[in-house]
């Protein structure tokens, strides 16, 4: 095996079903290497306390090292200050922020929120109900035959009346890399905030989010080798000082009164309660562990896989591909299909072969209605990802439709 990253992955070094693991499910989360899981281990095993609260040594530790998170996020991200960075659980928390506090409060009726047909329904759903409750309407840009956001579909959906656009930087499904700069361009030219779902770029890509000028990037820690329970919201600090908070309680708050209550300075004023430190933490050595290994190299590693994913898959009868096979427009990301074979069954029989993929709606409803199919299969890579890997996924393919009955061809 000539990847020399694997060894650091724990999960990925073991047999499943008789079979070496293949795991190509990495666009739903990814695994953690040892130095994450470490890091996690040493923060619980010595330096366990609550932060922000305690005078005393543990605690005071505790605040250092989630602090230390933040700064750590700014940097790898090329934020200006790291009181644009708010911690929330995941992507999914921090669009709710964004829905509540920004679109519930500066959103008015006819209005426009203008997002992608390719959208992930945690960066959907909630501009509906934002939507529904101001009187405001919320627009799609729909995908060309290739998957693409056309430059006129830009052009012609967002206008005067756009307030918001949302966009996935990269698409789950599809592994499209959208055209992010021109549509943030287009939104700031009629006066609209730019927002960027950033769950499926930020693990995959350098991405500085100054360079984008993006007013708002979310993302979730799990999908970058950090635990699960911690995700970014990066927002330009004009805004987030701005917008009210979205979580009352404990630690967000300046004082109190019976009736009445002030609150804490931006990031804080969005982290209601006890936080997660450990995350954090975990977050941390994910991202140095990332900036070892050097974005430009997993970016080309990915790159180099799903091209081969996709010669592979196309020598297979009735395998269908999904989205653009130009490279410089995709990610690591291959939805696909086998004839006459349901996504969950395909799954399953992978499964016995220890190949791990999705099958299903990807949390992409609407995506899937416009492709006018149910649900796919889709195989995602990482770092960790082998050339074999991608072998075991076209052989056991192959099969698939034998075992349920049909012929070879
Ligand atoms: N997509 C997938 O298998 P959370 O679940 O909150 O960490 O991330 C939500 C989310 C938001 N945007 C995009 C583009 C995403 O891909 C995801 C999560 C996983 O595709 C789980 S459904």
């Amino acid at each position: 095996m000539n990847n020399k990253y694997v060894i650091d992955f724990p999960a990925i070094n073991q047999q499943v079903n008789g079979h070496r693991l293949a795991y190509l499910d990495s666009a739903a989360t990814t695994q953690k290497p040892a130095s994450v899981i470490k890091a996690v281990n040493d923060y619980y095993n010595l330096f366990n306390a609550n932060p922000h609260r305690g005078a005393y040594y543990l605690s005071v530790k505790a605040t250092e090292m989630y602090e230390n998170a933040r700064e750590v996020v700014k940097d790898f991200i090329g934020a200006d200050k790291s009181k644009e960075i708010v911690f929330v659980k995941n992507a999914t928390e921090g669009f709710n922020l964004l829905a509540y506090s920004y679109g519930m409060n500066f959103i008015s009726e006819g209005d426009e929120i203008v997002i992608s047909i390719a959208e992930h329904h945690s960066n959907l759903v909630p501009w509906q109900q934002v939507a529904k409750a101001r009187g405001a309407v919320l627009k799609y840009m729909y995908l060309n035959e290739d998957g693409i956001i056309s430059d006129d579909e830009i052009e012609n959906k967002i206008t005067e009346k756009t307030k918001i656009v949302s966009v996935t930087h990269v698409s789950n499904v599809l592994g499209t890399i959208n055209p992010v700069k021109k549509i943030i361009e287009k939104a700031h030219s009629v006066g609209a905030i730019a927002i960027l779902d950033g769950a499926q770029s930020i693990p995959h890509m350098k991405v500085n989010v100054k360079d984008l000028d993006a007013d708002f990037v979310v993302f979730s820690g799990h999908k970058m080798l950090s635990p699960m329970g911690i995700g970014v919201v990066y927002g330009k600090e004009k805004l987030l000082e701005k917008m009210p908070p979205f979580m009352f309680g404990g630690d967000m708050i300046e004082y109190v009164w019976e009736q009445e209550a002030t609150f804490a300075e931006v990031p804080f004023k969005f982290e209601g309660g006890t936080q997660n430190v450990g995350g954090a933490v975990g977050l941390t050595a994910a991202i140095k562990y990332l900036n070892e290994v050097g974005m430009q190299n997993v970016e080309e590693h990915e790159k180099e896989l799903v091209s081969y994913a996709i010669e592979k898959l196309s020598e297979i009868p009735h395998v269908t591909i999904y989205g653009t096979k130009d490279i410089d427009k995709k990610a690591g990301v291959l939805s696909f299909n086998v004839d006459e074979v349901h996504p969950h069954d395909v799954s399953t029989i992978l499964d016995s072969y220890g190949i791990a993929i999705r099958a299903g709606h990807h949390c992409a409803n609407p995506l899937m209605r416009h492709m006018k199919i149910n649900a796919t299969c889709r195989a995602s890579f990482y770092i960790y990802n082998t050339k074999e890997d991608i072998d075991a996924l076209a052989e056991a393919l192959k099969n698939t439709r034998k075992w349920l009955g049909y012929g070879s061809k």
